[in-house]
């Protein structure tokens, strides 16, 4: 049992009889601050020139009622036109970088490599040049599920043909912009995009599947990274020296009482440990105590083999180790107990299999999204776990940021990020995790998926019934700018 996990209010003197002083709450040398959007949710230009239509086109089409106000990101905040400003936006922010995706059907309309857009192409170097003219590297993120519906309509994640489609997109865009991107994410949380879609049928492709679907899916992106981040190695890094890993969500689990610290282990394990197990683990392969709960499950349901997908020992070797750096997702957390809890899944997506049950801590302040609950200590206890299980490696906190509502005077998001900014000083510092940068979800108000345009995560609000998307600074746009200018938090341990 892990005693320490139990720290809801501590100083950081009684935490490890070592006092952190202000001073050495400063960023160290070469820290690096960003932003992050992605393509669905800012770029809008859903249909112009030759861009096909992706699994969000169809499914805010298909089923409006899935999204809270009925919206789509069919114009979202414009930025296929109004790149310059968001440009301009991480300039005036001093951001170090910026975190994009690239749209799949941008790029190649036909999902296969065989025909490369040239507005698409155009539209990813000017905001590439852009950024780099003033001193701001591009971060760029290959998959943030905008899936071709041309490769959706051939099962999509559930075929494993897609670790070569998925591997091909990946050789263009290194070999496009490899040049000039330096940190790649291929795929941003295979979580979301398997666990959710598959078990709940709430976000795209919203096919229910949970008994199949969802790990097949889960095998595949961990095979299409895998597979991407081989070709990266072999062929451009050698010239271009760069860095790539996927981007894990990742939700803290913290054990309602010391007896549930064995369940809420085994939840850790099934939702961070299979995405990770695979890669960062020095065995590789599936964590074995969810290969054994799923295999006993499978067979329980009436399944003649396990419904977690094997890995043959090639593949185990083929996905050990496809790492340069961990990108960590992380807004909230839960806690943990056996059956006899109260049911609150994270997601509503990782429930079916262990036997776990999630509650709210009620000391934790709700956000305007349902899912999003304030656990500032979560996002250091995530990191220290991460690095007990997979040992020491660079850390890069690739998502966090607020949900409210709208309005300029956002204290409670500079209080947000203040609180887990400091978390994650004491990770540096008390617990010597190397982090060596942190992402604020999101530089504008943008297309929050199920949530359409109730809830914002901009440190720019954007005016959506302006046709020219006005995008005004809040208050923590102004005090990020602070923080990275000062490189240090404004308050004491
Ligand atoms: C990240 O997902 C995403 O990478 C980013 O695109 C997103 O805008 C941001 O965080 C804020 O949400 O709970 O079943 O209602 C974080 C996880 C994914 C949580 C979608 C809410 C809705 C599905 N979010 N999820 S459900």
């Amino acid at each position: 049992m892990h005693g320490r996990y139990y720290r809801s209010s501590h100083t950081c003197k009684s935490l490890l009889a070592v006092t952190v002083t202000c001073e050495d709450l400063d960023f160290p040398p070469g820290f690096q601050f960003g932003a992050a959007s992605a393509a669905y949710q800012v770029e809008g230009a859903w249909n112009v020139s030759d861009k096909s239509e992706n699994i969000w086109d169809r499914l805010v089409r298909d089923k409006p009622e899935l999204i809270a106000d009925r919206s789509t990101g069919d114009v979202a905040c414009d930025s296929y036109h109004l790149w310059r400003r968001d440009v301009e936006m991480t300039a005036d922010l001093g951001l170090h970088f910026y975190r994009i995706s690239i749209a799949w059907t941008r790029l190649l309309p036909n999902g296969f490599a065989n025909k490369i857009s040239e507005d698409g192409l155009n539209y990813y170097n000017n905001v590439i040049d852009g950024l780099l003219e003033k001193g701001i590297q591009p971060m760029v993120t290959l998959y943030h599920w905008d899936l071709p519906q041309s490769l959706q309509d051939l099962g999509g994640w559930t075929n494993p043909l897609i670790v070569n489609w998925f591997g091909n997109y990946a050789r263009i865009a290194f070999s496009l912009f490899g040049d000039r991107v330096k940190t790649w994410i291929t795929i941003n949380e295979p979580l979301i995009m398997c666990d959710v879609p598959y078990n709940t049928g709430s976000m795209a492709p919203a096919i229910v599947n949970p008994d199949v679907g969802a790990h097949l899916c889960a095998k595949n992106v961990l095979m299409a990274h895998a597979k991407a981040w081989r070709i990266y190695d072999k062929e451009f890094r050698p010239k271009y020296h760069g860095e790539l890993s996927l981007a894990n969500h990742l939700i803290w689990y913290e054990p309602f009482t010391p007896e549930d610290e064995e369940i809420t282990e085994t939840a850790r394990e099934y939702m961070a440990g299979r995405y990770s197990h695979p890669i960062y683990s020095k065995e590789g392969g599936w964590p074995p105590v969810i290969e054994k709960i799923m295999a006993e499950n499978s067979k329980a349901k009436g399944y003649s083999e396990s419904n977690l997908p094997a890995f043959t020992k090639e593949e185990i070797d083929l996905v050990r180790g496809t790492f340069d750096f961990y990108a960590v997702n992380h807004y909230t957390s839960r806690h943990t107990q056996g059956e006899e809890g109260e049911e609150f899944g994270a997601f509503r997506s990782d429930v079916p299999d262990v036997g776990a049950k999630y509650e709210i801590n009620p000391d934790w302040k709700p956000t305007t999204s349902s899912w999003f609950f304030v656990y500032p200590e979560g996002l250091r206890n995530q990191i220290v776990w991460l690095r007990e299980q997979y040992g020491d490696m660079k850390f890069i906190v690739t998502e966090n940021g607020y949900a409210r509502l709208k309005g300029l005077d956002d204290t409670d998001r500079i209080e947000y990020y203040t609180e887990y900014l400091k978390q994650l000083l004491l990770a540096m510092k008390v617990d010597h995790v190397n982090v060596s940068g942190y992402t604020h979800w999101s530089l504008m108000d943008n297309f929050e998926w199920l949530d359409g345009y109730t809830s914002k995560f901009g440190l720019y609000e954007v005016n959506f019934t302006d046709p020219m998307r006005e995008r005004t600074p809040r208050a923590s746009a102004n005090y990020y700018s602070k923080i990275i200018k000062q490189r240090k938090l404004d308050i004491c341990c």
